[in-house]
């Protein structure tokens, strides 16, 4: 029987990776992995298969070990590079690399699998490609039924690594990212700060934090309806990401209707450019607050605040003194912005 085994539910056709000097085995291998349904991309040595192999993007490689220009080896080794890079997320979290031990899973299960099928079969060669990061190995002369088996095995694991790659995304969204706006959640927010307060004491450069909140919101919602005032806070955080650009900036939602942009390696004018545009920001949406007794549209209070920080103090200094400035700006009218 051949065909993929029922553990896929992938209907894309597997693409299998052949590697060898030798045409006569690159042939026997193509036949016999077509037969089993696998599309096949041939290449003769160690360069050319490093070459092709972002744009073909294998499931699987069936590696050679002697070739010439560059052996299966030293093929095998950047290849596991390039394909073990799980748990890289940006949005990594301790509790969840910890309790999944994620960095074992990388150093174990490459996402593609790289089969060598050698003549060599001394114990220093095998040690040598398990080294290198092959997933598995089998010796010339081939015994195909056992190649068959080992095959499908291994592109059936390789697919459950994937489900397993994106069910471990979707928890670190899940953990870190806000259901309602998209941007980042309270968790995410004190993490992110803690980081990045030890990073820049480190560095001796300065840390900024604006703190944003909307005015009169508790009225918004009571004139236009809870649904509307939740898409006045996607409204709001699309702003924020739109004029916090810097690539370490992070926006958050810090609570209800308060947001809140980290600054890494800003000092205080920087940080109030930004606050200034995203209090305009908000204002060009022209969304409609008849109740609010500062303006007719909808608009922000921002506190702003800026430190150098230090291994003695702790980042909590920092969203006090933006909190507190944000306090101020609601005391003197609101729609303004405090340093
Ligand atoms: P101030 O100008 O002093 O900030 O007044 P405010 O009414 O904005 O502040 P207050 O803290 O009294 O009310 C905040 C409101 O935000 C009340 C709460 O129902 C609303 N809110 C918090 N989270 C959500 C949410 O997810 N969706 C909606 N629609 N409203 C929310
Ligand atoms: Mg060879
Ligand atoms: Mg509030
Ligand atoms: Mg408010």
């Amino acid at each position: 029987m051949s065909g993929i085994s029922p553990l896929f539910i992938t209907k894309e056709t597997p693409v299998i990776l052949v590697a060898d000097d030798d045409k006569s085995t690159r042939m026997l291998l193509r036949d016999a992995m077509e037969n089993e349904g696998y599309r096949v991309v041939e290449v003769s040595d160690g360069k050319q298969c490093l070459d092709v192999y972002a744009s073909v993007k294998p499931d699987l490689v069936l590696l050679d070990a002697v070739m010439p220009i560059m052996d299966g080896f030293t093929c095998c080794k950047q290849l596991s590079k390039i394909s073990s890079n799980f748990g890289n997320s940006t949005l990594a979290n301790p509790v969840i690399e910890s309790s999944l031990n994620t960095s074992a899973i990388s150093l174990l299960w490459n996402s593609t699998p790289i089969l060598m099928i050698t003549g060599l079969d001394d114990p220093e060669s095998v040690d040598r490609a398990f080294e290198a990061g092959a997933t598995d190995y089998v010796t010339k002369p081939i015994h195909w039924a056992v190649l068959r088996q080992r095959v499908r095995r291994l592109l059936q694991q390789a697919q459950l690594y994937k489900q397993f790659e994106a069910a471990t995304h979707a928890l670190h969204e899940l953990a870190n990212i806000d259901g309602l706006t998209g941007v980042a959640n309270r968790r995410r927010f004190d993490h992110y700060l803690n980081i990045k307060w030890l990073n820049l004491a480190q560095e001796q450069l300065p840390l900024s934090l604006i703190l944003c909140d909307i005015d009169y919101f508790k009225l918004y919602n009571d004139k236009y309806g809870h649904p509307a005032g939740d898409v006045c806070l996607q409204k709001v955080a699309a702003v924020l990401n739109r004029l916090a650009q810097r690539n370490e900036d992070l926006v958050a939602r810090y609570g209800g209707e308060e947001f809140a942009v980290i600054m890494p390696n800003t000092h205080a004018a920087g940080a109030v450019h930004v606050a200034a545009s995203i209090q305009a920001g908000v204002r060009e949406l022209q969304m409609d607050h008849s109740e609010s007794e500062v303006s007719h549209y909808l608009t922000l209070s921002l506190g702003v605040a800026t430190t150098l920080p230090s291994f003695e103090a702790s980042s909590k200094t920092l969203v006090v003194a933006a909190d507190k400035a944000l306090y101020q700006a609601k005391a003197e009218g609101r729609n303004r912005i405090i340093l």
